[in-house]
């Protein structure tokens, strides 16, 4: 097989990319590991950044998020036992934010890559990628019992941080960034209308808890925890007591309980390789970074990676340019070291580690104050929040 771009994962990253690049006229094949259903039902993601939601849009797939998304101008943040509100979208000057979970996003991509003709090999693991430093890179895949190569232009490495792709790349040409954090979350789907419409972090001295509408009737929560806690030792009785500690306040109408439908715990991780492309071979997505989910960063810093490249491509397949493509690390980096130095701010700032001094615990109720009741504050945190401009 041959195409211009051969795309290894139908994650967001993977399927966005596809759909720019056929609407520059480049044809690419995407090759996913795993089954589509799989795919499409993964419960991960739930805020987009404005310009995820413009990406979007521009695409043609804006019907789902007026139907079925939720704007959001605010975070209730919850600490010192009152609610500190703050309003995004009046200290950025009228940006937004979006809940609008992760598989719904997968879902309107996948739909229009049909309806676009876009060739996605499901259940085709890609085993290999080979000559990448050259001008003919070829992808190895396992698909239907038997062994396939798509020779191609350029490989786009989206298939996630277990992925391949990162892996084939040469070690000592690439340098690796990462921490792990003390704490992970418990996540809960309860179907339990949520009070307020508005995003709610609590930011407990037990410590942290958030609240997240999903649809009228079903609320996505999380609980910090230890990193490798089992969900078995939280019983539905434990985690809505921990929840009201953790989030209610007096003036604010309490979370509401409902049946628990899903628990799961995720360590939390920020990881940086650098830079994100050998050769012909380029990352974008959780492939090149993972950053703690508390800033709401990871789909978002997935699509902001594939408008780079996809630009990049276009330069390079339409014009024979390759100025972008040598950039294209350099251009996502810049970017997306703010990002990291945002979600981990945020996520040092609002949860608890066990043995934290009383110092450090005063420290952060500072920040806390700084970021929700100052000017300053509150712009800094609004413009990183509903998401940094995308360079060109
Ligand atoms: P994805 O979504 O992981 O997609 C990668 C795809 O590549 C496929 N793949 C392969 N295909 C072919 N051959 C191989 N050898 C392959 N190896 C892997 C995989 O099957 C998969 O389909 O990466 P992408 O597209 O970069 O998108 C990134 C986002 O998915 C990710 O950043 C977020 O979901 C992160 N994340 C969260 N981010 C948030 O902002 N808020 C959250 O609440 C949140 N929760 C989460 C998350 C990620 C999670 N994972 C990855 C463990 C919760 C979870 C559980």
């Amino acid at each position: 097989m041959r195409t211009q771009v051969a795309i290894i994962g139908a994650g967001p990253a993977g399927l966005a990319l596809a759909l720019l690049l056929r609407r520059e006229g480049i044809e690419s094949v995407l090759v996913e590991r795993a089954a589509q259903d799989h795919v499409r039902s993964r419960l991960r993601a739930g805020v987009l950044e404005q310009g995820s939601v413009a990406l979007l849009r521009d695409l043609g797939l804006g019907a789902g998020i007026e139907r079925r998304g939720l704007e959001q101008h605010a975070i209730d943040f919850r600490f010192g036992g009152r609610s500190h509100r703050l309003d995004f979208h009046a200290a950025s000057g009228g940006r937004s934010a979006w809940v609008y979970p992760q598989h719904e996003v997968v879902a309107d991509l996948m739909q229009a890559c049909e309806r676009q003709d876009i060739a996605v090999m499901y259940e085709s693991p890609v085993t290999r990628i080979e000559a990448f430093d050259g001008t003919r890179p070829v992808v190895h895949f396992h698909r239907e019992g038997r062994d396939h190569t798509l020779v191609c232009d350029a490989v786009a490495g989206c298939d996630g941080y277990r992925g391949i792709s990162r892996r084939s790349m040469e070690p000592g040409r690439q340098q690796v960034f990462a921490h792990d954090y003390a704490f992970g979350w418990l996540g809960i789907l309860a179907e339990a209308p949520a009070p307020t419409q508005e995003i709610t972090w609590g930011c407990h001295e037990e410590g942290f808890a958030m609240l997240s509408i999903r649809t009228p009737q079903v609320t996505r929560l999380y609980l910090q925890c230890a990193p490798d806690e089992d969900p078995a030792l939280w019983s539905d009785d434990r985690i809505w007591d921990a929840l009201h500690r953790r989030l209610d306040v007096p003036d604010m109408p309490a979370i509401r309980e409902g049946r628990i439908t899903h628990k799961s715990v995720t360590a939390m991780r920020s990881f940086q390789c650098a830079p994100m492309q050998q050769g012909r071979l380029f990352l974008a997505g959780d492939a090149a970074h993972i950053v703690p989910p508390t800033g709401a960063k990871g789909l978002n810093a997935a699509l902001a990676d594939v408008q780079v490249l996809a630009r990049a491509l276009h330069a390079f397949c339409g014009n024979g340019d390759p100025a972008r493509l040598r950039s294209y690390s350099d251009t996502c980096l810049r970017r997306m070291w703010q990002v990291h130095r945002f979600s981990a701010g945020l996520c040092n700032m609002v949860h608890r580690v066990a043995d934290e001094s009383a110092f450090a615990h005063q420290l952060r109720l500072v920040d806390l104050h700084t970021m929700t009741d100052t000017e300053a504050g509150r712009q800094h945190f609004s413009h990183q929040f509903t998401g940094l401009p995308i360079e060109a």
